[in-house]
């Protein structure tokens, strides 16, 4: 219940209105390598410690590090007669390390680098309707993901954030339903292969194919999927121009809300058109999962999602979508038994078969 103090006190106010300062503290602290040095080091370090293997200055380090301990990224261990020694928390280790197979590390290099800079020009994305890459990078390309990959250095990058959630929260979307009587899977714009990965660990009997586009397929094959991977193979091409290489099941994480509904219905009438009628078991034909940040009915949140479907709107041609939404371009491309899956996480599942 709210107190009188709480009326005259506007703590969520000033919470929202400085929230990008808790960003970039944690965005420089990731950059600069503290968390990584503290890592690496056999012992808690003290700021100045710090200050000199990271070459920064020792008053800045000292606030800076001050602050993490604030966020709880970093602990603090005091001796009577020497300095503060930092450390980092059990959460930066696990997800703010480098080489943490749980790492948020490129994510985050992504959200300060890419994304912050594109909702600098929020405001213009919500008047003109559109995404502000002319503004924020000068790429006045007509082409989504010609603008998103303006350089290979910004694919791999962008291949990195796509990487790292699904190792956080792939396997729960992927067992939302049971994908088991699916053999043969296409995972179209599969990117760097982390969903992929997933799939055929929790579906042994099951191969799969990402789609994507050449010089993502060619970056996925070098950095990202081992030979090791068997039962994973790729094939390039567009998926709104090419045909689809054949499959029972057809994947698109975080595809359709990059697009509108037209290109969406487009996407989803070709994948109806090539998807096999295999499943007797669960439906009648093969099926197509779709993995999104769905929005409550009653756009009462969740925030991540609403949030996301600003950065939509500022970074692509799309939109997050209410599980509704998707129902009816699916019910469009002819799809039927749709089934909704929320996770409790960023990420939800929907299937629908043929
Ligand atoms: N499914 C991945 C995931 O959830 O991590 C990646 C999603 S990412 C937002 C969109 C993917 O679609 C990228 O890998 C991109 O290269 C691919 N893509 C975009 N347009 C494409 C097209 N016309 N044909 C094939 N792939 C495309
Ligand atoms: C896209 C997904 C993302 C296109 C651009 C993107 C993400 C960030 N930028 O399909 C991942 C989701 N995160 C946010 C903040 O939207």
């Amino acid at each position: 219940m709210a107190t009188a103090d709480e009326d005259l006190y506007p703590r969520k106010i000033l919470e929202y209105m400085e929230g990008f300062l808790v960003s970039k503290t944690l965005f420089s602290a990731c950059e600069l390598g503290v968390f990584e040095l503290l890592n690496a080091s056999p012992r808690p370090m003290s700021a100045a410690q710090l200050a000199q293997a990271l070459s920064t200055s020792e008053d800045g380090t000292e606030r800076l590090l001050s602050a993490c301990v604030g966020l709880e990224l970093l602990t603090t261990h005091t001796h009577p007669d020497g300095p503060v020694l930092f450390s980092n928390t059990e959460m930066s280790r696990v997800f703010l390390t480098k080489s943490s197979p749980k790492s948020l590390y490129h994510s985050i290099e992504y959200s300060s680098r890419t994304i912050y800079l594109c909702w600098h020009y929020l405001s213009d994305a919500i008047r003109d309707g559109k995404n502000q890459y002319e503004k924020a990078f000068g790429t006045n390309s007509k082409d989504l993901f010609e603008a998103l990959y303006r350089s290979d250095e910004e694919m791999v990058k962008f291949m990195q954030l796509m990487n790292s959630i699904w190792n956080i929260c792939g396997r729960d979307v992927i067992t939302a339903f049971d994908l088991s009587p699916f053999r043969c899977i296409c995972d179209l714009g599969g990117c760097s292969g982390a969903l992929a990965k997933q799939c055929v660990s929790a579906y042994p009997e099951s191969t799969l194919t990402i789609f994507d586009l050449p010089k993502v397929v060619r970056t996925s094959r070098q950095h990202f999927v081992s030979e090791q991977d068997e039962r994973i193979s790729f094939c390039e091409g567009d998926f709104f121009k090419d045909a689809l290489p054949p499959a029972d099941l057809y994947i698109l994480a975080r595809i359709l809300h990059d697009w509108t509904d037209q290109r969406s219905v487009e996407l989803l009438v070709k994948i109806y058109q090539s998807c096999r009628a295999v499943c007797s078991v669960c439906c009648a034909g093969g099926g197509v999962l779709l993995v999104e940040a769905l929005l409550h009915e009653d756009d009462s949140g969740p925030l991540t999602a609403q949030l996301y479907s600003l950065n939509m709107l500022v970074q692509t041609e799309g939109r997050e979508r209410k599980g509704s939404d998707y129902t009816r371009l699916l019910t469009a491309a002819g799809f039927t038994h749709i089934q909704i899956h929320t996770t409790g996480k960023i990420y939800d599942a929907i299937l629908a078969c043929k």
